[in-house]
């Protein structure tokens, strides 16, 4: 619990300061079959923000947006998957998708407010590495 928190603090200051630091997660296969991951999303992060999968077997994405006014989505660009879904503010969003290939892709928030920078370069991106 207090562990949580003090990520959640770490977390905050990192978006803050604008940096980006590794939060590392090695998905399991879940009973069903699906690499089922639950990630937080907020302003301007995901947590983890390094998921490692493996290729072939379904991927669910759990995301959790931290309750705030300003819009979050996500982007999923790989070979054989593109993905793009605003992030519901009320309750998780779900993305599934199966990884047919491997190596190391990005993930971002393209969300953007007039001439500010985009969330991504305040920090709203992670690695998903499809390993086999
Ligand atoms: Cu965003």
């Amino acid at each position: 619990m207090i562990r949580a928190f003090m990520l959640s603090v770490l977390t905050a200051l990192t978006a803050l300061a604008g940096e980006w630091k590794e939060i590392r997660h090695v998905a399991t296969v879940d009973e069903d079959g699906v690499q089922r991951i639950k990630v937080k999303a907020g302003s301007y992060y995901y947590n983890p923000n390094y998921i490692v999968v493996k290729k072939g077997i379904p991927v669910e994405l759990v995301i959790v947006r931290e309750s705030a006014i300003v819009p979050h989505n996500i982007v999923i660009e790989m070979p054989g998957v593109s993905i793009r879904r605003d992030l519901d503010p009320e309750e998780e969003t779900k993305v599934r998708f199966t990884p047919e290939v491997t190596g190391r892709f990005e993930f971002y928030c393209d969300k953007k407010f007039l001439f500010f920078p985009s969330h991504r370069e305040k920090g709203m991106w992670g690695v998903l590495e499809v390993v086999d």
